[in-house]
């Protein structure tokens, strides 16, 4: 944990991760880096901070930005000026337009860009170059959540605020690993079953982190989740639990819900037989629900990521209105989101079928917008969503692409295709911090450098609609710009400068208030007029506020519904009977598996700025898919050897991670590793590109798939100062180290190959080798001074425990004798703790550190904390050192 000087110059903003939106205290040290605290104040996380917010400091420095305008020549980038750069692009965009017309010219958008950025986009597309088609990354994320809102309350808005979180007795989370993705608002979840004693109950088909903690655990079959609910809806009715007045007086379509969902899931044992659950799970669920009237439902991929995503969400919403359970302190439907500006990007109209500021494409929407900005070419119906956009890219509609904050050849569903869509872009524009990632380097025309993290300045809206300033903290690097800035220069070549003559983010995000206040009569949820008139300083100043915070008010509001007042024409809240559930796609003989796909504790997306932090390496440092021991067994798999995972779309070589927690016939992969990172894992690859009919957002967690096994003649590591690749190192992937690279392996070499590869790089001065043919082991290390300068490990086993005792002896800067030899050996030098793999991020602290502390007497997370201060910070670890703890038990009792 970095020690905080309150009195030294530590400025306020929010981190750039997840939807909780913590507050950070960044106090810069004039180097470029900075020291990284929770900030006290900040009421999403009162001073707390996860593993990837703690480790924000070794995501800072400037290796691999984009610092310069680019230009393709050929098959190279090349340097250009600001000014050449625009230039290609307004002039780029205007030929596209005059000889197709706007709608060939597409954004793609992010819910990483500050809602200044989005405003300033959306504005030039959809309002000045007349294109609808701007849609954003959030396609991915939270569509269904905003489909499902919008059909049941008729706006986008949350009910609740994570105070409910504090207050409820009962916590529902569906398909949501919030101990892993929002782990700030998971510690507040535990804190309140610790003290208040309330109930959680975890829906999702893999027994994860966040399941561990639950107090009762569904594994629902993917897809069961419409199932559940309904079938939970008859049983609040036929148990008396319904608010007969609420329904009555703030609802619609009650009787006819209550049809449909009759009808899917009329008992329990029909809803656990739909949902693959067993009927006592089922049975306590439904009655702890009918028995806690203050009862938070938390929500996110599991239940967006889903080709019923919109149905999904508002099966949930349904028993929440049919209870009166929303907008009450402690009571209701609550989706978390994922970006840290997924909610910015909704209030500014991102998604492509919204225009602005939470107005569609109606006839008085459009006039009224288009009087506003004075637009006269404004867009007039709604846009492409991504997967149709990269489809209309991939026949050659549109023409002309420029995408910002996002990484699409990795996230998109069916990534090869959406890739190969990009190489017939006539032109390809990418605003990005770095240099190169994989659809930088799919062809892109023009690299334009944006401002980063740190850097940049403006606001952000958190899960609980929560705005808060990203303020900056470092100088800007090399010739960055704020991405509000590039797209005004773009609009001023293009003949628009008079609608963006903005000069600061202040000056946008007055405009954007003011857009949301605008013949806004109350019928318009999203109005932030209060703040249309904030000063420069006053902006400056921005306390954390919800919205809305209408003209004349001070204060934002943090609950809804209570009363009802939906934002309907009759001011009713809808029920939406829904489908029969069932996914998208059908397994078969050839694809007998389903693949789900998620996140990792420790990794951010595509890894461009996690990707960067040695200590966020270390939980789980290369791609794998996750089996059950059955169909491992089945398929010929072992922990730790390696698969061939395919479906109809791609594939992906991972290695194999046997475990308990997966549902038979299902696989697990994590989506943060791409071709930047590792050789075949770019899992978007896998994964079909079938939509939810309402909200467009993909099915990405049931992709039919097959699993084979692929075995490599060896498994190994290098570690060395300058970066190194191997040809014949077939499947690697990078590892952050602190003063080196990291390079983990599976190869098809004879051992001579690789002895001759060390040979060939020279200097033999201070070397060791181990070479044994019959073992198949070959080991190599060179000193420089006193700390190793380069470390090879080639051998026929997993390689991972080597490799972590390996790297800790690579970063300090000398060695004793002992721990040289040790380093040979694959062993531990006498004396020395053995890390394993890492669990505590915070600290460094590793499995085998743990797991004899526990040997020793260590029976509690806290008397680990004690020992080893595991845990103690950020707590993200806290469910993985009870694991340790039950494992050591259970191997006790055995
Ligand atoms: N560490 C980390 N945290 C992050 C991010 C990150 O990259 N890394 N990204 C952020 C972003 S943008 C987002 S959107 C959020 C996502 O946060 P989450 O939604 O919590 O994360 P995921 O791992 O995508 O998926 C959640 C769970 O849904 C389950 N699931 C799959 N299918 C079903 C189903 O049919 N029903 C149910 N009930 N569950 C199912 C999966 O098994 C998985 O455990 O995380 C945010 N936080
Ligand atoms: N199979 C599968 N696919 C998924 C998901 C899944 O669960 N399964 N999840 C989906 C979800 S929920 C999401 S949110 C997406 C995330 O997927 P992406 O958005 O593609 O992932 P990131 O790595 O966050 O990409 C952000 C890019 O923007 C750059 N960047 C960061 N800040 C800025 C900035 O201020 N300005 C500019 N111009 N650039 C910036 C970064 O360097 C990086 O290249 O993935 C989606 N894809
Ligand atoms: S929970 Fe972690 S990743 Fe999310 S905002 Fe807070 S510190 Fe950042
Ligand atoms: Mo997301």
């Amino acid at each position: 944990m970095q020690r905080f000087d309150p009195r030294s110059a530590a400025v306020a903003t929010t981190c750039p991760y997840c939807g909780v939106g913590c507050g950070v205290l960044a106090t810069p040290d004039g180097s470029g880096g900075a020291t990284i605290a929770g900030d006290p104040r900040h009421p999403a996380n009162f001073g707390r901070l996860c593993s990837k917010g703690s480790a924000l400091n070794e995501t800072l420095s400037l290796e691999g930005r984009l610092l310069h305008p680019m230009l393709r020549d050929g098959a190279q980038l090349r340097r250009a000026s600001w000014d050449e750069a625009l230039s290609e692009v307004a002039k780029g965009f205007r030929r596209v337009i005059d000889a197709h017309g706007p709608q060939a010219v597409a954004f793609y958008l992010s819910g990483q860009l500050l809602t200044e950025d989005y405003y300033a986009a959306n504005k030039l597309l959809k309002g000045f170059i007349g294109s609808p088609n701007v849609d954003t990354n959030s396609r991915l994320c939270m569509a269904s959540t905003v489909a499902g809102h919008k059909r049941a309350f008729g706006a986008d808005v949350v009910p609740g605020c994570y105070e409910d979180l504090d207050l409820a007795d009962l916590i529902v989370l569906v398909g949501s690993n919030a101990a892993w993705c929002h782990p700030i608002l998971f510690q507040r979840i535990l804190r309140n079953k610790q003290e208040r004693g309330a109930k959680l109950v975890v829906i999702d088909p893999r027994r994860t982190a966040t399941a561990e903690e639950a107090d009762l655990f569904l594994p629902i079959a993917p897809g069961g989740d419409v199932a559940l609910f309904c079938g939970l809806l008859v049983h609040l009715v036929a148990n008396g639990a319904v608010r007969d007045d609420y329904v009555m007086r703030h609802t619609e379509g009650f009787a006819q819900t209550l049809a449909a969902a009759r009808a899917i899931a009329p008992t329990i044992a029909a809803t656990a037989a739909a949902a693959g659950l067993r009927e006592v799970d089922v049975a306590a669920f439904f009655e702890l629900f009918a028995a806690t009237p203050k009862t938070v439902t938390a929500f996110s991929q599991g239940v967006n990521q889903s080709a019923q995503g919109t149905d999904k969400v508002d099966a949930i919403v349904h028993c929440h209105l049919a209870t009166g359970r929303i907008g009450e302190p402690g009571a209701a439907p609550f989706s978390l989101t994922g970006q840290p500006n997924a909610m910015g990007g909704r209030e500014v109209g991102g998604l492509a079928n919204q225009l602005a500021a939470h107005m569609g494409f109606s006839e008085a929407e459009v006039d009224r917008v288009r009087r506003f900005w004075n637009a006269p070419r404004i867009a007039t119906r709604e846009g492409l969503k991504a997967v149709q956009m990269f489809e209309a890219i991939g026949r050659g509609e549109i023409k002309a692409l420029w995408v910002m904050g996002t990484n699409p050849a990795v996230s998109l569903p069916q990534a090869d295709e959406a890739r190969a869509a990009l190489s017939r872009l006539d032109l390809f524009v990418v605003s990005d911090n770095v240099l190169s990632n994989d659809t930088i380097n799919a062809g892109a025309h023009v690299l334009l450098p944006a401002q980063a993290w740190g850097e940049k300045s403006g606001t952000v809206t958190n899960s609980e609609r929560r705005i808060s300033r990203q303020r900056a903290f470092l100088p800007s690097p090399g010739e960055a710009e704020p991405d509000w800035r590039i797209v005004g220069e773009v609009a001023a070549r293009m003949g628009f400068g008079e609608a963006f003559r903005f000069r600061s983010a202040a000056d946008v995000f007055r405009e954007h208030a003011a857009l949301s206040a605008f013949e806004n009569d109350g019928a318009r949820s999203f109005d932030i007029g209060g703040l249309a008139e904030l000063s420069g300083e006053a902006y400056d100043a921005l306390r954390p506020t919800f919205w809305p915070i209408r003209a004349g008010e001070t204060k934002g509001r943090e609950r809804f519904f209570a009363e009802g007042s939906f934002f309907t024409a009759d001011g009713k809240a809808r029920f939406v009977a829904p489908e029969r559930p069932a996914l998208k796609a059908a397994t078969s003989a050839a694809f007998p598996f389903r693949l789900n796909t998620g996140r990792i504790r420790d990794q951010w997306h595509t890894m461009t700025r996690t990707g960067k932090s040695p200590r966020l390496a270390r939980h789980l440092p290369s791609p794998f898919v996750e089996i059950h021991p059955a169909d491992a067994a089945a398929a010929g798999l072992v922990d730790g050897g390696f698969a061939r995972v395919s479906t109809r779309h791609g594939e992906c070589l991972l290695a194999v991670a046997v475990t308990e927690r997966q549902r038979r016939g299902e696989l697990f992969a994590p989506i943060h590793w791409s071709d930047e990172t590792a050789s075949l894992a770019r899992v978007g690859a896998l994964v079909a590109a079938v939509t939810d009919p309402h909200s467009g957002q993909p099915e990405a967690k049931a992709t039919p798939a097959r699993i084979d096994a692929v075995s490599f003649k060896s498994h190994g590591f290098l570690l060395s100062r300058a970066a190194l690749r191997p040809p014949f190192a077939e499947l690697a992937t990078k590892v952050a180290l602190a003063h080196g690279h990291g390079l983990l392996f599976a190869s098809n070499a004879g051992l001579e190959l690789w002895r001759d590869y060390v040979a060939a790089l020279g200097d033999r001065a201070d070397a060791a080798d181990y070479f044994d043919e019959a073992r198949g082991v070959y080991r190599a290390a060179r000193f420089a001074e006193q700390r190793v300068d380069l470390c090879l490990f080639v051998g026929r086993q997993d390689a991972r425990a080597a490799f972590d005792q390996a790297t800790a002896l690579f970063e300090k800067e000398w060695l004793t004798i002992e721990e040289r030899k040790a380093l040979l050996s694959g062993r531990a030098a006498d004396g020395a703790e053995e890390d394993g793999a890492i669990v505590c991020a915070c600290f460094g602290v590793g499995a085998k550190a743990i797991d004899k502390a526990i040997a020793n007497g260590a029976r509690s997370v806290a008397e680990i904390g004690a020992r080893l201060r595991a845990g103690t910070n950020c707590g993200s670890c806290i469910p993985e050192l009870k694991r340790a703890i039950a494992a050591a038990r259970a191997c006790c009792e055995e």
